[in-house]
């Protein structure tokens, strides 16, 4: 059985649906597709990365456990996003619904050098290039609070099997301000 992190975010309606409510949704399809919930963190708020790119987003993550591989796991959240979202992500190039795969266990993919070269992409670049492959842990994620955070409510203690940090450890790493930045919902 593997452990599936899953980061969930959504600044667009779709289809007359709120980004809550997308998410909402998205763990409803989770649901019918068998996989089992192991844990939902708290939905939070967060301030659109890179600043002035849009709406303000709705953020969370999600614990899966499935016997699914993790190429499989990732074409699953493709479908759902693909329900969720496929017209306006077109029209607007901005999010209905992203599901990253955040991490599967301690798992590094394809291998640590294709990890590493995405990870420590220079800046500028990474806004441009998007693996093919299927790379994990996801190499964003030390590095954004809008990911952490709510990761944090259900895999604190995880551990990168890379950076040998846990998610707190990760958290704590993080500028007090882009950390604040990151709020509870409210419903
Ligand atoms: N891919 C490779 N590895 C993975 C993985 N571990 N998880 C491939 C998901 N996808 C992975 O993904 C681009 C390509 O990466 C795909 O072909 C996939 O097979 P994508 O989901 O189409 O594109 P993306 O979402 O733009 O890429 P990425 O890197 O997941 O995006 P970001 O950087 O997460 O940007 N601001 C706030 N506040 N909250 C957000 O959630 N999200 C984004 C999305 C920007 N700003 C945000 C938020
Ligand atoms: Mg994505």
């Amino acid at each position: 059985m593997n452990n599936f992190y899953i980061a969930m975010g959504a600044n667009l309606p779709s289809g007359g649906s709120l980004p809550k409510d997308t998410l909402n949704a998205a763990i409803n399809d989770f649901r019918q597709q068998n996989m089992t919930i192991a844990a939902i963190s708290a939905f939070y708020s967060t301030p659109c990365f890179p600043p002035g790119a849009g709406p303000d987003y709705v953020n969370a993550a999600v614990h899966l456990k499935s016997d699914l591989t993790s190429k499989d796991m990732l074409a699953h959240l493709h479908e759902i996003e693909a329900k969720h979202g496929r017209e306006r992500l077109e029209r607007w190039g901005m999010r209905t619904l992203d599901l990253d795969l955040v991490a599967c266990g301690d798992s590094v993919l394809p291998d640590l050098a294709t990890y590493e070269h995405w990870r420590t992409l220079p800046q500028d670049t990474q806004r441009q290039a998007a693996p093919s492959d299927l790379i994990l842990p996801h190499p964003r994620l030390q590095d954004r609070a809008f990911v952490l955070v709510p990761l944090r409510d259900i895999a604190a203690d995880w551990r990168h099997p890379v950076l040998h940090l846990t998610v707190t450890e990760m958290c704590n790493a993080l500028a007090p301000e882009a950390l604040a930045e990151i709020v509870v919902l409210e419903s």
